[in-house]
């Protein structure tokens, strides 16, 4: 299996995050990528490339191209205002107030563009954002090539970002980009699996009326984590894509049986759908030592979940998404991949 992976991830660090009572160091830093990158190589898992530049066309597509223009504009704008230290939004629309109008100010604009004060931004931010785009449509190109599977090795991570709105340290939506890319290349239908510890409010928004594309999230219950306000049992999908969506929420504490059990769920209605080929939102944030989540899985369950992904038997590509126990973060991924590969 290819890899692809961009070193231009790298200048997106020194964030930092609200957490509750707090801003901290955000937990999503550049040797996340570096140690995944590491274990890869080591694992012999297969060459490891630079992406090609790409347009932002399919982008502009799923988020509003506002939205995209604006990624681009942020740290000028903040770089303009006087300020130093990562810009991060502090007020939000909501409904009661005016959610059509985005505001003249980069302070307003912040808030009107995101979700929460969890995706900042530095001076780097925007080329490490296109540089994750660009890893993720390099790596779908692969498996709309004919290869089987490839990994794309995304960073900052997209699930959580929506057609208008940054979030949970998504910018542009890697994931949903690929799965767009395979439509437009001929795919009838394409299977988006969520295995990250959260769910992916920004993915199932973006295909929530389209039959075309099946989303499938296995993460921690909104009643009591994070993002929160999306990811609900009930959420089926609606018009075209009723019934294309299909969330299965877990209580904190889940273990590998717990969420084995989601999986076959899952997987059954994965093959009842049918798709060509199937986009992997890849977070190991499901990790029992992982510092702000749940779950309770261990390193030696991954390359089991890789081998239940194999047993789809379709092209598969993997997108990575979240994981933030750093000294287990490679082992879990590559364990993953070989055990898809193996
Ligand atoms: C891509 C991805 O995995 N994004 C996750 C963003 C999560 N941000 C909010 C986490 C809130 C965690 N709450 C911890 C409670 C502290 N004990
Ligand atoms: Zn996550």
């Amino acid at each position: 299996m290819q890899t692809v992976y961009s070193p231009r991830h790298a200048g997106h660090s020194g964030n930092n995050e609200l957490q509750p009572g707090a801003i901290v160091p955000a937990f999503e830093l550049p040797r996340r990528a570096e140690l995944i990158r590491a274990s890869v190589e080591a694992a012999g898992l297969g060459p490891i490339r630079e992406p090609d530049t790409h347009d932002l066309s399919i982008a502009m597509r799923l988020h509003a191209p506002d939205y995209v223009e604006f990624l681009s504009r942020v740290w000028g704008l903040w770089q303009a205002a006087g300020r130093d230290g990562p810009a991060m939004p502090f007020i939000w629309p909501r409904p009661g107030l005016r959610c059509d109008v985005p505001p003249a100010d980069i302070d307003g604009l912040l808030g009107f563009y995101s979700m929460d004060a969890g995706a900042t931004f530095v001076a780097g931010t925007w080329d490490a954002v296109k540089s994750s785009h660009d890893v993720a449509l390099s790596a779908a190109a692969l498996v709309a090539g004919g290869e089987r599977a490839a990994f794309a090795l995304c960073r900052p991570p997209g699930h959580h970002a929506g057609a208008r709105f940054a979030g949970g340290y998504c910018y542009i939506n890697n994931a949903a980009v690929a799965a767009e890319s395979f439509r437009l290349r001929g795919a009838g239908k394409v299977t988006v699996l969520d295995v990250d510890y959260h769910h992916g409010n920004g993915t199932q928004d973006m295909f929530y009326e389209r039959g075309d594309v099946q989303v499938v999230n296995i993460h921690a219950d909104p009643m009591v984590e994070f993002p929160y306000f999306l990811g609900h049992a009930d959420e089926r999908g609606a018009g075209a894509g009723e019934g294309a969506n299909l969330n299965l929420p877990l209580p904190h504490g889940t273990d590998f049986g717990q969420w084995s059990e989601a999986y076959a769920v899952a997987a059954t209605a994965i093959a009842r759908f049918a798709p060509d080929v199937v986009v992997v939102s890849l977070g190991v944030d499901t990790f029992h030592g992982d510092p702000i989540s749940q779950f309770r899985l261990d390193t030696i369950d991954y390359p089991l979940m890789g081998a239940g992904i194999a047993a789809l038997g379709l092209p598969t590509l993997f997108v990575m998404e979240g994981g933030y126990a750093v000294e287990a973060i490679g082992e879990n991924v590559a364990g993953l991949l070989r055990g898809f590969a193996d």
